[in-house]
């Protein structure tokens, strides 16, 4: 099946008892059982399982061409659910640029539980395989990266993670969606999203998701989130499921106006630095090209001439169809500020360090009409 197809039948089946094409929301937390410890269908507990949530998941695992998919009640519970895994004096590898949440949980939360963390640009792969020694457990890599968008070659850090059996290689691929970018099929052992974005597509929910191909492994996350809890309620696994439906459509026009409006800034005299990685002078266009199959997203990040906060601050007021708001990959069209919202949680000298500066705008460009959304920027820029 092609991915198009995937989206919207990949894992589904029209619902037994009624044909219903789309699964019923099933609202219950409990399954009646004819003998004792013998659960009917599998179901017996919605922590453990709920019918609407396994129709997600089983969506999830076609589109990422998976075997398991796991639905969270947040992208940060899905990330929480992998680092569960670890015990103090493992050693984690993480990219250098990642979402301001996950780097407050990796360092403010299990660095407190005696594990061990480098942040490294995964593009100096030699500065990567340094790193790694017998306590390595796992990689974690966003590309492209919130908010710099910078990349990273998930083949050539697979072909390095795979001569270590102890290491787990994830990729949170919430930035480029599946229909973009398949990390499993490059390599990597789990792929986590933030299905709040791209997939669940409408800025109505938060979700998170696990993808993997080993079944074990498949086992053991599904162990960790029963066990502790963090699961995807029904509704919130139906809208997430319908999402996906047009995901293809969505990420299309996403890509197109993202390419349009990255054009217009790289012209805009008021514009220093754009970053976009379709552009041909984007530090990491070749490998954008290579594993970025069909275009490269909705998301642009740019620079002031004048480097000045205020002027990032005054652009942002003055938007009328972009929303000032923190989140990304619905279809309405939002601009944020990284460093007094998403990423604030990083401190101040590490957000300088790898370039989140104080005049950084980040877009996540919508799929209205390109055109109006022009006219906003050119009119906020003014
Ligand atoms: O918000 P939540 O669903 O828990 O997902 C966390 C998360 C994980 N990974 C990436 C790449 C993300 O962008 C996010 C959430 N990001 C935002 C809310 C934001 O505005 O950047």
């Amino acid at each position: 099946m092609k991915f198009n197809t995937k989206a919207i039948h990949g894992g589904q089946h029209h619902d037994p008892s009624t044909g219903a094409v789309m699964p019923p929301v099933y609202q219950t937390s409990t399954y009646a059982q004819h003998n004792p410890g013998e659960p009917n269908n599998g179901y017996e507990y919605s922590r453990a399982a709920n019918p609407t949530r396994t129709a997600l998941e089983n969506a999830l695992a076609s589109i990422e061409n998976g075997t398991r998919g796991l639905a969270f009640s947040s992208g940060l519970a899905a990330t929480d659910c992998v680092l569960r895994g670890l015990k103090a004096g493992d050693e984690v590898i993480a990219m250098d640029d990642l979402y301001g949440g996950t780097y407050r949980m990796f360092t403010r939360i299990y660095k407190n539980s005696g594990i061990v963390f480098h942040f490294v640009d995964m593009n100096d792969l030699e500065k990567f395989q340094s790193l790694i020694n017998e306590n390595t457990r796992l990689v974690w890599v966003e590309t492209p990266t919130n908010p710099l968008m910078k990349l990273a070659d998930i083949e050539a850090i697979a072909t390095i993670t795979k001569k270590h059996p102890n290491i787990l290689f994830a990729v949170d691929n919430t930035f480029a969606t599946p229909y973009l970018q398949k990390p499993l099929d490059l390599g990597a052992d789990i792929v986590m999203h933030s299905a709040t974005k791209y997939l669940g597509g409408h800025s109505d929910v938060i979700a998170g998701a696990l993808i993997v191909k080993d079944e074990e492994l498949g086992n053991q996350l599904h162990f960790q989130q029963f066990a502790t809890g963090a699961t995807l309620g029904p509704q919130d696994s139906f809208l997430v499921l319908r999402g996906i439906k047009t995901l293809h459509l969505r990420v299309q026009r996403h890509c197109e106006n993202g390419a349009k409006v990255a054009d217009y800034l790289v012209n805009h005299p008021k514009v220093e630095r754009v970053y976009y990685p379709g552009l041909e002078n984007h530090p990491f266009h070749e490998i954008a090209k290579k594993q970025m199959i069909g275009g490269f997203g909705g998301m642009v990040t740019f620079t002031f001439k004048s480097g000045l906060k205020q002027d990032s601050i005054d652009f942002l007021k003055k938007l009328k169809v972009f929303t000032l708001a923190e989140s990304l990959g619905g279809v309405e069209s939002l601009a944020n500020h990284p460093a007094l919202m998403t990423h604030a949680s990083i401190p101040e000298d590490k957000r300088k360090e790898i370039g989140i500066t104080d005049d950084l705008v980040r877009l996540s460009v919508g799929v209205e009409d390109v055109d109006d959304l022009i006219e906003d920027l050119k009119q906020a820029l003014a």
